[in-house]
């Protein structure tokens, strides 16, 4: 197939979604064409099957917002004419499912129009925070509807979508994935782990954007307490609008030099294996990928029990789950396990196994690629 995939090509869970499916169905012979303001941040170096078109947006003096969903939607349909694609993919409902309708709309209108369906993947906040919002509901609820096909990753997304949304057409459920070749508890870990701890501190890694729905600030309340216990190491991966919050807390705490800012990084997979615990505190996650591809890498998640999270964490066999702001619970999950070598090893391993059984991508890709083809009708 001939797919085209739009998503935020910035730092966040839809577009590192959108980046692996894309990579995954290149390497099973499709031809994928990213569209997008800029190259996806996995998106790294040329790569059989990949291509990437880049979406101009022309500055005006008169625009003080440039129309970017207009740009994207002629961008849409000049690629999908050019390169005579089956269908896009979107990823995030807004704006990208409206660009999409347009450019659907834009190829049907042409002499020997053509139908160019498209398929809308809902991720979270476009339906929890940003779809919610009064000046984007009814355009959101619209472009849903008029896609060709829906997909939400969790349950629970697809249950608030319908009930909130009150939206007609069928949504399918498709997990999120991971790679588990690619993220695995390498021989390279230890010699990585030793340039930030050493043998006998234990690693705690939180990886997110840093927007204050991952409530940063209750990751340096967590590991304060685990830290006064246990000797230990936090890696932060990412970066956003709570950072300078997190190192001044970091700062009064005392434990500023045992807080390690890593920034954003592109190859999380090298990252990940050095730690031992994963803390997604979250105010609300619709699936936690995150926490999916710390299990992959036999890291413990320790979560709030919020969104589709339950979903992906076990309670007490591949994580734990506490309530949003209990840093005390977390704290003692995380103490608790981390004094136990034995107990810490083995929750690693059923991590792993249920990342492996679940999500991994020889499960979750044929179902997109089963999904296009309903909606090609073939
Ligand atoms: O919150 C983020 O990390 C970014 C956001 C996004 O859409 O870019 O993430 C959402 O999509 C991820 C991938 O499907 C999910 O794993 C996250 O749970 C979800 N975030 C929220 O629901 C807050």
């Amino acid at each position: 197939m001939r797919i085209g995939i739009t998503c935020y090509p910035t730092y966040g869970g839809s577009g590192v979604v959108a980046t692996e499916l894309g990579l995954e169905l290149a390497q099973r012979g499709h031809q994928i064409h990213f569209i997008s303001y800029s190259q996806p941040i996995r998106l790294t170096g040329p790569q059989p099957n990949i291509h990437y078109h880049e979406v101009e947006v022309s500055r005006y003096p008169l625009f003080d917002y440039p129309p970017y969903d207009l740009a994207l939607a002629t961008r849409m349909a000049e690629v999908s004419e050019l390169y005579d694609l089956d269908l896009l993919h979107v990823h995030y409902a807004i704006p990208h499912s409206v660009s999409a309708m347009l450019a659907r709309q834009m190829l049907a209108a042409k002499p020997r129009g053509r139908r160019l369906p498209f398929v809308t993947t809902l991720h979270g906040t476009d339906i929890t925070l940003v779809g919610l919002d009064r000046s984007y509901l009814p355009i959101t609820r619209f472009s849903i509807e008029q896609s060709d096909g829906v997909t939400a990753i969790s349950q629970y997304l697809r249950e608030r979508t319908l009930r909130e949304f009150d939206i007609l057409n069928r949504i399918q459920v498709i997990y999120n994935f991971v790679n588990c070749d690619i993220y695995c508890r390498d021989k390279q870990a230890a010699e990585r782990r030793a340039e930030f701890a050493n043998a006998e501190e234990r690693v705690l890694v939180h990886l997110s954007n840093f927007r204050p729905v991952k409530r940063l600030l209750d990751v340096i309340e967590i590991f304060d307490r685990v830290h006064k216990k246990i000797p230990s190491k936090l890696l932060l991966i990412g970066d956003g609008p709570d950072r300078s919050q997190a190192e001044w807390l970091a700062v009064q705490k005392g434990i500023h030099d045992d807080v390690v800012f890593l920034g954003k990084q592109d190859r999380v997979n090298e990252k990940l294996p050095m730690a031992d615990i994963m803390l997604l505190p979250s105010q609300l996650e619709s699936f936690g990928l995150a926490a999916l591809e710390a299990m992959a890498c036999e890291v413990v998640p320790i979560a709030t029990r919020v969104g589709g999270v339950p979903e992906v964490v076990e309670h007490a066999k591949s994580g734990f789950l506490a309530d949003v702001g209990d840093v005390e619970t977390m704290a003692r999950y995380a103490t608790d396990l981390l004094s136990d070598d034995t107990r810490l090893r083995e929750m690693g391993k059923a991590a792993r196994e249920s990342a492996q059984s679940r999500f991994c991508t020889s499960t979750i890709i044929p179902q997109y690629e089963e999904f296009y083809r309903r909606v090609l009708g073939s």
